[in-house]
């Protein structure tokens, strides 16, 4: 199936032709037929010769009715333009053809209409020159006249070519229908419609309803009225939906894959060369059948910042319309293509123009390698809600980094583990969350990642890989022998605070003797010789099983100070277990 957007000038006969081809009625509302005059979008269908089959949502021409014009259009692959021989070239004719070249629409007829009521040539020359300056290019043109049906067979071959250049979209492609309908059907729900322009909607899926991201479930999808297990873009398609009553669907609001969009409210945008030298500070953007209002921070050159005032599904490349409601006749009207919705702060000074120059020297649309040059470290999950795919592989989990930066990180690392550790030769080495903030790295993991072979972590602190522990300072290693002489004699008679401090052990010394395997440390002011521990458990098997700490005290000769925390410190490795009651027993695993 293809689908086709008319467009045009008021009263140039779109909704007669579309009626004429289809024999289907594009004007729904009874005060549409009455007044004879397109408010809304109507929607209708032919099959071609080819058995190719062709969708047309018909657009209002009037200026009044523009932003419904813009929900009809926005999602279509091609239009059908009209110009009335008797009218020539309109206002809105003007607008419509700037809002399709600004959607970069490259696909269309021309069709010049009521050719019964004057000679359609110069209509048709107008027409033609003024489709060829834009994304449009060089169109078919054919002459009809609904009254006599002259040209009608011609333009039926002529859409039938059309249907058979247009290009078939990604089944897989992420889906995003744009609601440009809604209603409920009493006895199935709620229903609605849109023009699928890539993917797959299938039956029973679950889809998130913008902007809550109300879970939904397609109940059934149809196209064209005909029910379908799954539909793929390009299609018109009509979704019933079962809801958790969150979702009351409207115009503008969007169905989404879970996990493949985000919402987004900020976006670095490149504007098109319709965009005025000094564009508004306000504009209404327009995409797929939303709009909303977006402040525009010029950035430099054609490179914008816009914050929207409604957050939005966007992906990477999209191709927005901006239009200045002030201006008339098409004149404000402008596309933007979406080049980063998750954009870096423009705090620091020159950060706007800097910011500008990298990005419009990107392709047309940007791929990973140039969002992750810019984001320098960005997680997979956010490229991919911006709809960028074939990522690099990550360098932790889920982060994604510049490979140039990696490298200087590293560099940095190095460095700072150096600095560190001439500055505290006791340390153990520069702990990972100073490694963190220092680097200012957005994730713990990262700094781990980035020890890479040259450095290793141990104990949550990094150091140059395969460096023995430095050597203790004399001082240190001679407190430690007097102490250990102590330990000899009495092995559970772990020293005083005091008489550490005699021996001039502070906590810094204590924790570089108990790393360099001289002494066990069981808390910060508990120290014991190395093998104390398997020494207790040995002497703690001669209890009765289980033991209380008190027994444990005793027959280890020693203190609640020392005991309570040397069970601890058992428990901890294994060689007791604690019961519920506060009583011990032997794993026999110490
Ligand atoms: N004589 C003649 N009148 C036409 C033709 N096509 C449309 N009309 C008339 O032009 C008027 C506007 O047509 P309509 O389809 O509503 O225009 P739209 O606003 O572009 O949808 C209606 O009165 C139609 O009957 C045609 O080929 N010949
Ligand atoms: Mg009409």
């Amino acid at each position: 199936m293809q689908v086709i957007a008319t467009a045009g000038h008021v009263d140039h006969g779109k909704s007669t032709l579309v009626r004429a081809l289809t024999g289907m009625e594009p004007d729904r509302w009874a005060e549409e037929r009455r007044r004879g005059l397109t408010i809304d979008l109507g929607f209708c269908w032919m099959t071609l010769p080819s058995g190719q089959r062709l969708a047309f949502v018909d657009v209002p021409g009037h200026e009044r009715f523009v932003p419904n014009m813009l929900a009809g259009v926005g999602p279509a692959p091609a239009v059908l333009f009209t110009v009335a021989a008797d009218g020539g070239w309109m206002p809105q004719s003007a607008e419509h053809l700037a809002a399709v070249h600004a959607l970069g629409i490259s696909h269309g007829l021309l069709v010049v209409t009521r050719a019964d009521l004057a000679d359609p040539a110069p209509a048709l020359r107008q027409a033609q020159e003024r489709i060829a300056a834009t994304s449009l290019g060089q169109v078919e043109a054919v002459a009809v006249s609904a009254v006599t049906g002259a040209g009608l067979p011609q333009l039926i071959s002529a859409l039938d070519r059309l249907a058979g250049r247009l290009p078939s979209p990604d089944r897989d492609a992420p889906v995003r229908l744009w609601v440009d309908r809604a209603f409920s059907i009493k006895g199935s729900g709620t229903v609605v419609t849109g023009t699928l322009a890539a993917g797959t909607i299938r039956e029973r899926q679950e889809l998130l309803l913008t902007p809550a991201l109300a879970a939904v479930r397609v109940r059934g999808v149809e196209s064209l009225k005909e029910r379908a297990a799954a539909v793929s873009g390009v299609a018109r398609v009509a979704v019933n939906l079962r809801g958790d009553g969150r979702a009351q669907p409207a115009r503008g609001m969007a169905l989404v894959e879970p996990g493949r969009w985000a919402l987004s409210k900020v976006a670095d945008v490149r504007l098109g060369e319709g965009a005025a030298q000094r564009p508004p500070r306000q504009l209404t953007v327009h995409i797929g059948a939303a709009r909303t209002v977006a402040r525009v921070r010029p950035l430099g050159g054609p490179i914008a910042r816009l914050t929207l005032r409604d957050a939005l599904p966007l992906h990477v490349g999209d191709r927005l319309l901006l239009r200045d409601p002030g201006a008339a006749d098409g004149t404000g009207l402008a596309g933007a293509t979406v080049l980063d919705l998750d954009p870096p702060g423009l705090g620091r000074r020159g950060a706007a123009a800097a910011a500008a120059a990298e990005l419009a020297g990107w392709p047309p649309v940007p791929g990973p390698a140039e969002l992750i040059r810019r984001h320098r470290l960005i997680q997979a999950g956010t490229l991919r809600a911006m709809g960028v795919t074939a990522l690099p592989a990550p360098v932790s989990r889920d982060w994604l980094a510049d490979p140039a930066y990696w490298a200087d990180l590293r560099g940095q690392l190095a460095s700072l583990v150096s600095a560190h550790l001439a500055a505290a030769p006791l340390s153990a080495g520069l702990p990972v969350e100073a490694a963190r903030a220092r680097l200012g790295l957005p994730a713990r993991q990262l700094a781990e990642a980035l020890a890479g072979p040259a450095l290793e972590m141990r104990g949550g602190s990094l150091r140059p890989a395969g460096r023995a522990a430095p050597p203790l300072p004399d001082q240190v290693q001679a407190a430690v022998a007097a102490l250990r002489g102590e330990l000899a004699r009495q092995p559970f008679a772990a020293p005083e605070a005091a008489r550490l401090r005699e021996l001039g052990l502070d906590t810094k010394a204590v924790a570089a003797a108990a790393r360099a395997g001289l002494l066990l440390r069981l808390t910060e002011q508990v120290v014991l010789a190395p093998g104390a521990d398997q020494e207790a458990a040995r002497i703690l098997a001669q209890l009765p099983q289980p033991f209380t700490a008190a027994q444990a005290r005793q027959v280890l000769g020693t203190s609640r100070r020392v005991a309570i925390p040397l069970l601890e410190y058992l428990d901890r490795s294994g060689a007791t277990r604690r019961l519920p009651d506060d009583r011990r027993v032997l794993t026999g695993a110490g």
